[in-house]
């Protein structure tokens, strides 16, 4: 049976590309999506891709990775530094999660330093761009293959 990876993305992500690419590059999350697939088959996973400007949205989509996906990875955005039911959705996920960010939240405003998901998250990515999700998926792809 094929492993899965999903991909959840918050909100106001899905205009990455088109709006303040100082801060959040030129690519859009089809973008992200292509480059994860592509890595993804070569490791024979297939990758769930998920965004929501809902956070009830991301909440169901964790509840039905539960029992399905092999684990996820996550940019809340805003909701990192509000949401305690998508930490506590997170929770009930039993396999490793990544939280990634694709600003260095820690040069920007202090009202970004705190997550709520990084303590759910088994490591957390911010800064690198979308280079970010390729980490991210490189290490889970590492410990399903451990
Ligand atoms: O750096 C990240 O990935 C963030 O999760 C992005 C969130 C922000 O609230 C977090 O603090 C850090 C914002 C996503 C907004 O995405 C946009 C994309 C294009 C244009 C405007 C917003």
């Amino acid at each position: 049976m094929s492993r899965v990876i999903d991909v959840l993305n918050g909100p106001n992500l899905n205009l990455l590309g088109q709006r303040q690419p100082e801060i959040y590059g030129h690519e859009t999350l089809a973008d992200i999506r292509a480059m994860l697939e592509n890595r993804a088959t070569i490791s024979g996973i297939e990758i769930g891709f998920f965004q929501s400007n809902h956070e009830g949205a991301i909440i169901d989509r964790i509840h039905a990775a539960r029992g399905k996906a092999d684990g996820i990875i996550i940019n809340p955005a805003a909701h990192t530094h509000t949401s305690v039911a998508i930490l506590d959705a997170l929770k009930t996920f039993e396999g490793p999660v990544v939280e990634v960010h694709l600003s260095n939240v820690h040069q920007r405003e202090t009202f970004r330093h705190h997550s709520y998901v990084s303590q759910r998250a088994d490591g957390v990515i911010a800064g690198l761009g979308t280079l970010g999700y390729r980490a991210a998926l490189d290490f889970l792809i590492q410990r399903l293959e451990a």
